[in-house]
């Protein structure tokens, strides 16, 4: 208002000026910290908006939780619109925001009286007039409901969309919403790309711990409403005594959030902290020794949200070593967490990592059917199987796990990966819900039409619990992942979380309006580099499902299709002189795709039926087979390599067109990683693309490949002779 009534009062001159400062003071520098929590000021018709906001603020209750509401509500209306919202007591005659549960709001409104269902965690947004006065009624289910209606409010402030008449419900897809981080208690982070842990230093929980606050209110504006807090190759000293109180520090950081703590746990630990000769889980002495321990925890932590558990795999401890299940080795525990309502999550992540490589009938895609269908109706109800979404290791392209469709009596959840292991960790662009879209939009055929979100829901087997849970690994790094984009993947992670069924256009929309402001080009630009990366990243790294050609012996991050082979680890790509790929079939194969429903058996059985993108998961062709695509099987390759490659340097291009229109700081952090991710695409398509050229003896029927180029021993010329640099 003063602003507009001092510019009426200026020559055109000076509103001209007035306007550029305005928008170069909107274009500050900024650290990414902030996240898509911002709060930048409305630049665009901010006075109108204001107008539509209650001067006043009433919550109906005084929880930790619902503080945490109002107190955004202030601090965004506050920093956005420039108004200061006055906290009043009670309800009354004027104009007011009313942050309250159903139960609470429908005391002063008879208008919500015969209102919708609101489930747990739920919101409903609902403008109404009363004596003459509006109120913006904020409704949860739940405290927690609260909060999430607060922030969806200030959600549709920052994207400068609508706000009055609102009649808005929210309900969260499934009741677990959770993010894992792979802390360790040294403070390094396994797998980790953005610093070190938030949470632990040098075997303690850290002094200070305003980080994880801030995490916590980032992951609630998303809707997560747990936090796994260290690795799963868990340190079975988490649970030692000393160690709950340092715990219960970080669940009262995350509680004002409506976060709720959990721990990864050795299945060991009874035997390795309780002093216990056995950590058999039919052993009366260990489930006593659970007990207790959980009993311990939920008295310091009221709110605590349950384990999660990796056993028998790549060297954990685990039931196989008494002859026991993984159903004993998840009830035991679980029995402990249920009079608390904790939940026990149990990973299907089994497998051999010491397979014979020379038989080829040995499939590590096929473990974790093979060992947990059996156990179908074996879990206690508060057991959930945490299943990767595919069936080896968070690959770039992977078919969705058979083991989704394979346990209707059992809770589901499935576990992503937003920390880029295997698709280029933080350094390369690749926005990840364009293949977390694909694999939850899959339908297993098992109930009718039966697509993986709905298993995971519990819809299609009505099973009391369910959802996500992603490996997020945020470091001390200033802006949290590394790469200013990958924000993209965490944000978009909780919004799939809370609605599968939202497209990523829309998401990655929001995310980009949220985190660098409404400018339409910039919105365009930003969602036409997020949306592509993804197909972009796997076709210079591993097209038609070929598998991984990184290092996988060793950091998972550069070109090395040797390493794939000859070894146990099962993520073998069977290239030889005539052909590639690992041949799943019922028929002549590992029996893999015997695994699905028949409906899915037929999509990828037949050589005619099978998609590109999957044929070399499913089947080993020969060089010369002929795609759907018309190419051949090594000119795809190539191809793919080489427009993959021209792609990423093209992103460079989209990005610099930005240049002015967002902050410097962010803008050249990422222009930055983008010339960076361009040369490092060249390198992986040199190695590959002469790898297979090594291999098949085919040329490059465009005559592309440089025979005697070793881009592996020496440095690549990029972009106009900047010499390429490998990551530290
Ligand atoms: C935490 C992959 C990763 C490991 C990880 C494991 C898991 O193998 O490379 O670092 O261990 O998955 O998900 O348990």
């Amino acid at each position: 208002m003063y602003l507009e009534r001092r510019m009426n009062l200026l020559s055109p001159m000076a509103v001209v000026l007035a306007v550029v400062l305005a928008g170069a003071s909107s274009l500050r520098a900024e650290t990414g910290a902030q996240g898509w929590l911002r709060y930048a000021p409305i630049v665009g018709d901010a006075a109108s908006r204001r107008d539509a906001i209650p001067d006043a603020i009433i919550s109906l209750g005084n929880s930790e939780v619902l503080n945490s509401a109002k107190g955004e509500l202030v601090r965004g209306i506050g920093s956005m619109l420039g108004k200061r919202l006055r906290a009043e007591k009670s309800v009354s005659a004027e104009n007011a925001f009313v942050l309250g549960t159903l139960e609470d709001v429908r005391g002063h409104f008879r208008e919500v009286e015969s209102s919708r269902p609101l489930g747990p965690d739920g919101f409903w947004l609902r403008s109404v007039r009363h004596g003459g006065k509006k109120y913006l009624l904020i409704i949860g289910g739940n405290d927690r409901g609260v909060l999430y209606g607060t922030f969806a409010f200030l959600s549709r402030i920052a994207q400068d969309r609508r706000v009055d008449d609102l009649d808005d419900v929210g309900t969260p897809s499934a009741p677990i919403r959770w993010a894992s981080q792979w802390d360790n208690l040294d403070g390094s982070i396994e797998r980790g790309y953005a610093g070190r842990s938030i949470f632990f230093d040098k075997g303690a929980v850290r002094g200070d711990l305003t980080r994880v606050g801030e995490y916590a209110r980032l992951l609630s504006w998303v809707g997560i409403n747990a936090c796994v807090i260290n690795n799963v190759n868990a340190d079975p000293r988490i649970l030692s005594l000393n160690f709950l109180p340092q715990l219960a520090r970080i669940a009262d950081a995350f509680r004002p959030w409506g976060v709720k703590l959990a721990l990864s746990v050795d299945l060991s630990s009874p035997a390795a902290v309780g002093g216990l000769k056995t950590f058999d889980p039919l052993d009366s002495g260990v489930a006593e020794w659970w007990k207790d321990k959980v009993d311990e925890i939920y008295q310091r932590i009221p709110d605590f949200a349950g384990f999660v558990v990796k056993a028998d795999s790549e060297g954990r401890s685990g039931p196989s070593q008494y002859g026991r299940t993984a159903a004993d080795a998840a009830n035991v525990i679980a029995r402990a967490l249920k009079p608390h309502g904790g939940i026990l999550m149990y990973r299907a992540f089994v497998y051999n990592h010491h397979l014979d490589w020379r038989d080829m009938k040995a499939d590590r895609a096929k473990a974790a059917y093979d060992y947990f269908h059996p156990l179908d109706g074996k879990f206690d109800e508060n057991v959930v199987l945490q299943i990767k979404y595919g069936p080896i290791d968070f690959q770039v392209r992977e078919p969705a796990s058979p083991l989704f469709g394979a346990m209707q009596h059992t809770n589901e959840a499935i576990e992503l990966q937003v920390t880029q292991e295997y698709t280029g960790q933080q350094r390369h662009l690749c926005f990840l819900p364009t293949m977390w879209k694909q694999i939850l939009d899959f339908d297993m055929h098992v109930n009718g039409a039966s697509p993986v979100k709905e298993i995971v829901e519990g819809k299609t087997w009505r099973r009391p619990l369910g959802g996500f849970n992603a490996v997020v690994n945020v470091g001390l790094d200033e802006n949290w992942l590394g790469h200013p984009l990958a924000m993209a993947n965490l944000y978009s992670y909780g919004r799939l979380a809370w609605n599968p069924d939202q497209s990523t256009e829309q998401i990655s929309a929001e995310w980009t309006r949220l985190t660098f402001g409404n400018n339409p080009r910039v919105v365009s630009t930003i969602s036409t580099m997020l949306l592509p990366s993804w197909r972009i990243y796997e076709s210079y790294t591993g097209p038609l499902g070929v598998g991984t050609l990184t290092d996988i012996l060793g950091s998972h991050y550069e070109p090395n299709p040797d390493s794939a082979e000859h070894n146990g680890w099962g993520q073998w790509i069977r290239a030889d002189a005539q052909g590639v790929g690992m041949d799943r079939t019922i028929a002549t194969g590992t029996g893999y795709i015997g695994q699905y429903s028949p409906n899915v058996q037929k999509k990828y059985e037949t050589l005619t039926a099978c998609p590109d993108e999957l044929l070399l998961f499913m089947h080993h062709v020969p060089y010369i087979y002929v795609l759907h695509s018309g190419k051949t099987v090594i000119q795809h390759i190539y191809d793919s390599h080489y427009e993959g490659a021209a792609k990423a340097a093209g992103l460079v291009g989209q990005w610099e067109s930005l240049r002015g229109k967002i902050d410097d700081q962010r803008y050249e952090e990422v222009l930055s990683k983008l010339t960076y991710q361009a040369g490092q695409a060249i390198v992986w398509r040199d190695t590959v693309v002469n790898w297979f050229f090594k291999k098949s003896g085919i040329p490059d029927a465009k005559g592309r490949i440089a025979q005697n180029h070793n881009p592996l021993t020496g440095s690549v010329p990029y972009l106009d002779g900047n010499r390429n640099s490998r990551p530290h």
